[in-house]
């Protein structure tokens, strides 16, 4: 107590003496905001423009283009934007004070992407990777008066092409693939410029190859240092009980090149002073970075730490604490204080590849020791244009993941490293970040200049989100080490090319950058055995190890022996159309028919797709017929229950198979599906529409994630069996099933059997097994075929504080003996208590929606009218109703939703309302 109290007394008269001695912040002046104008190259069009931003929204803004830049198909009718060379300008003045300071940097954290940066007409500097942060000098050139900026942007595109060609020229051979397939409307070669692989075109989303200044740019002034980035490490020592740690903060330091300095830090961890006004002696290297380490222990008579967890693991607790470091340059007259502020969380993660009889490695995560099962999806970028990602929006998507019981989230390599708010609002919700490195189903250049803009890149991104608890993993690309082995394998040149950049560049300054998180090469590889196999394996997508990627559109998706008995599935995943409100957003009324008119057709990407969905329709359900929007809307709402069912098929077994079988199979540690969000009306594997409305795979995706599932399943000999999963540490428990026979034509059950069963923390349990023939036979002429009935299960423990249910088919639906049931609304209720978050996120308000019906009803959607204003989710959906009652949730933000407005927007739909 006595040592806290002469801490801060010390750092009290640290920080009075400074002010005695006239200190200072060091300077910035933001160059942000809308004093800046857009040029293109012949001069034709001058518009005010905006930082950071695009020319996409500027152009949006000033309305020579129009306001929807996603309808129908806009993405090719502007892509002139994108191929005339656009110059963005501004003047400003600076004060005296900031023309006195011995260092004056331009500093723009992000450039999208090749520009030439001149300040009064005077060259300062180049820019060809839109994921680096420049910095220029500009000490010489900055003078009082005004200013002015200028930023010569060359087109993206084009200078793709032109770079490709120099690089066939120079070296003879060609970089795989040249272009996108046709019906990406795409642009060619997006590997010979570091800008978003996607701004392309991709699967799931139009080409904008934006140009602009996205990130924020301004100037900075001092005489000593500042400090750039602060990174951390948590050590646990777990046989102090509390556990002990120990903090190491490394500081990242930038001044001129090549100078001696005197820092003073101080570093406080929620208030409490970790360090006082230590002194180190700085050196900066040519580049004018120079670093500080600290290790710094905290005792648990001090502090006792509470630990972060990933969202619904352990005691599911994402605690953040505020770590401040202060850097005083005292060598400077007056003394400067540079000072930053991170939030931080005390974890340990591991990857655990250990070997497995008969064949294979483990492939898991551990975060503070515990083993959990990784379970989420993939994020891709959420908009093509940035600076129209509100964080409401960004909220909204982490939060519905949250929801959804995800724990992990996969950023894609054919994006952008996502933005502070993303990673910070990752780490509140305890959703750990499975981060690639920007490089998607491509090779890549491997020369020189490529790879030491590769390098700045990872160092510069590395520093920047290291801190975060969330990040779990850093990964070197996605899915390029499997095309080496499958499509692109007739150069020789190809596997020294990958090699160079992902084991000798991105893997060696990740080593190097950050000591505490596993890395592995690409997704999928086979982890360690890739890197045995000297980075190139000749199947990266062997299921007994590492990761894989799984697509079989044309499988059984609805029957879980079609998905691979794998360690951790990164990718899976099926498409499905938006709802009509989301694609009333990209299309007139008259486009919106079934069959799909080829404006509709225009935002699908991939070839054969739409035939593909309608083919899985006909398969399990009732095929629309042709008509008008009822007809279209029976078709998404169709979609939209395949890709729900075969998600669930599919992740239940991924969840059942972490047991492990007497062959050895079993082991699964991890699904991830594709994809969590969109970036545009279309069709896609996404479970958020780019509205940011859920589809019924997000509700279905609460249940098949949730911390206890109980799923059923038929095995070989039409046994139905019957598992529990567990993925909470509460120790042996007690629970009770009650498995019930329905026949479709009514609510009572015609069959009940209940049972109970003990299973332990974090286990996968069989509780029932039984032959279908045998169990059908036992209700004699209720169930005379599998036709006639359907299953449903629920699982309690002791004091119902668990509880988990489901249902199993035992036929197709479009083969079951299906009755129109009187499915109707009875009330619609506001919920009497909010659900509040904390103060910095929006209250939920909730609806009970209750509903009732004379018989079994599978596959039930709630919705509303599109253009009925309202705004909000649909908790349940695509459920089914057993014994003529259920009570489906609606949650909003918005508090002036009422129960009579939802009411008389509702749309009720079930399978035999498809006409
Ligand atoms: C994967 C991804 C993406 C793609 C998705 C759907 O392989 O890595 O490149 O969008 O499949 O095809």
């Amino acid at each position: 107590m006595f040592y806290k109290y002469y801490i801060f007394i010390r750092y009290i008269v640290g920080i009075y003496l400074l002010l005695l001695v006239n200190s200072c912040l060091t300077d910035y002046l933001s160059l942000d905001g809308n004093q800046w104008h857009a040029i293109n190259q012949n001069k034709s069009v001058k518009i005010g423009a905006k930082v950071p931003g695009s020319i996409y929204t500027d152009l949006r803004t000033a309305k020579i283009i129009p306001e929807n830049l996603y309808f129908t198909d806009n993405d090719v009718k502007l892509r002139w934007v994108s191929y005339d060379n656009w110059t963005y300008e501004r003047t400003f003045s600076v004060d005296s004070s900031l023309l006195n300071k011995q260092n004056v940097y331009l500093v723009a954290n992000g450039i999208d992407t090749v520009s030439t940066v001149r300040l009064n007409g005077q060259l300062v500097g180049q820019t060809d990777n839109q994921f680096v942060r420049y910095r220029f000098d500009i000490r010489s050139v900055v003078k009082s008066g005004p200013n002015t900026l200028r930023l010569d942007f060359q087109s993206a595109p084009l200078y793709a092409r032109q770079k490709s060609r120099e690089f066939q020229n120079k070296y003879n051979y060609t970089v795989a693939p040249d272009c996108p397939p046709d019906q990406y409307h795409g642009e060619c070669h997006y590997n010979f410029v570091r800008k978003m692989a996607a701004s392309f075109a991709w699967d799931w989303g139009p080409a904008f190859p934006t140009q602009g200044i996205w990130k924020p740019i301004g100037i900075e002034a001092y005489n000593g240092a500042i400090i750039r980035d602060v990174t951390v490490e948590t050590i646990a020592n777990r046989s102090k009980v509390p556990v002990e740690w120990s903090l190491t903060v490394q500081v990242f330091v930038e001044s001129a090149a090549n100078r001696q300095l005197d820092g003073l830090f101080d570093i406080q961890l929620d208030n409490q002073q970790l360090l006082a006004n230590k002194l180190i002696k700085l050196k900066t290297n040519d580049k004018g970075e120079s670093t500080a380490l600290f290790v710094l222990p905290i005792l648990s008579s001090h502090t006792s730490i509470e630990q972060w967890f990933p969202n619904g693991v352990a005691n599911n607790t994402q605690k953040l604490y505020d770590l401040n470091v202060q850097l005083t340059s005292s060598s400077a007259a007056p003394v400067e204080i540079s000072a930053v502020s991170r939030q931080i969380g005390f974890r340990t993660i591991e990857l655990i590849q250990e070997p497995v009889k008969p064949e294979g490695l483990t492939f898991y995560f551990r975060v503070n020791g515990l083993p959990f099962f990784a379970k989420g999806s993939n994020w891709i970028p959420a908009n093509n244009f940035m600076e129209d990602l509100t964080e409401p929006y960004l909220r909204h998507l982490l939060s519905s993941a949250k929801q959804a019981n995800m724990n992990m989230m996969r950023v894609w390599g054919g994006g952008v490293y996502e933005s502070d708010l993303f990673y910070r609002l990752a780490d509140e919700y305890g959703i750990m970040i499975w981060q690639d490195f920007m490089f998607a189903c491509s090779l890549y250049p491997a020369n020189q200049e490529f790879l030491e803009t590769v390098r700045t890149e990872v160092i510069q991104n590395v520093r920047r989100l290291q801190y975060h608890p969330s990040i779990a993993i850093w990964a070197g690309n996605n899915e390029n080490e499997l095309g080496l082995a499958s499509w692109w394998t007739h150069l020789p040149q190809y596997p020294p090319d990958y090699r160079k950049l992902y084991a000798d560049t991105i893997g060696q300054a990740v080593a190097l950058e950050d000591t505490t998180r596993p890395f592995v090469p690409s997704s999928p590889s086979n982890g360690l055995d890739t890197i045995r196999e000297n980075y190139t394996a000749a199947n990266p997508g062997d299921t007994h190890y590492g990761d894989v990627h799984h697509y079989d559109d044309l499988a059984d998706l609805w029957d879980w022996r079609s998905a691979p008995n794998a360690r951790f599935v990164s990718e899976y995943g099926f498409q499905s159309f938006p709802s009509l409100e989301t694609l009333m957003q990209a299309f007139p009324d008259q486009e919106l028919v079934y069959p799909l008119t080829p404006a509709v057709e225009h935002h699908q990407h991939k070839e054969f797709e739409d035939q593909i969905i309608d083919g899985q329709i006909g398969s399990y359900l009732i095929k629309p017929s042709k008509g008008s929007i009822d007809r279209l809307n029976d078709f998404i709402y169709s979609s939209q229950l395949i890709h729900a069912m075969s998600m669930k098929t599919q992740t239940e077994y991924y969840r059942r198979n972490r047991k492990v079988d007497d062959k050895g199979n079993g082991h699964t540690m991890g699904a991830l599906y594709w994809q969590l969000n969109d970036i545009w009306p279309a069709p896609t594997w996404a479970s958020i529409e780019s509205t940011g409305k859920w589809k019924v795979l997000h509700s279905y995706a609460i249940r098949f994630m949730a911390n206890h599932l109980v799923t059923p399943y038929e095995d070989s000999d039409q046994q139905l069996k019957i598992d529990f999963v567990r993925d909470d540490y509460l120790g042996m428990l007690s629970f009770n099933y009650t498995i019930r026979l329905y026949n479709w034509s009514q609510c009572l059950p015609v069959r009940t059997i209940t049972g109970h069963f003990l299973s332990n923390s974090f286990s996968v349990t069989e509780i029932y097994s039984q032959s279908i023939p045998d169990l059908l036979k036992t209700v004699d002429t209720k169930c005379r075929t599998r036709a006639d009935c359907v299953v449903s299960i629920d699982v309690y423990n002791s004091d119902h504080s668990i509880h988990a249910n489901n249902f199993m088919l035992l036929t197709k639906p479009n083969q079951a003996k299906l009755v129109k049931s009187n499915l109707r609304v009875i009330s619609v209720h506001k919920q009497q208590q909010h659900v509040s978050g904390r103060t910095d996120k929006p209250l939920k308000y909730m609806f009970d929606i209750k509903l009732s019906a004379d018989s079994v009803v599978p596959f039930v959607v709630v919705d509303l009218k599109p253009k009925s204003g309202l705004t909000g989710q649909f908790v349940d959906n695509g459920f089914f109703i057993f014994d003529g009652n259920f009570t489906a949730t609606f949650q909003t933000s918005d508090p002036d939703i009422s129960g009579q407005q939802i009411s008389d927007n509702l749309i009720v739909k079930t399978l035999t309302d498809v006409k």
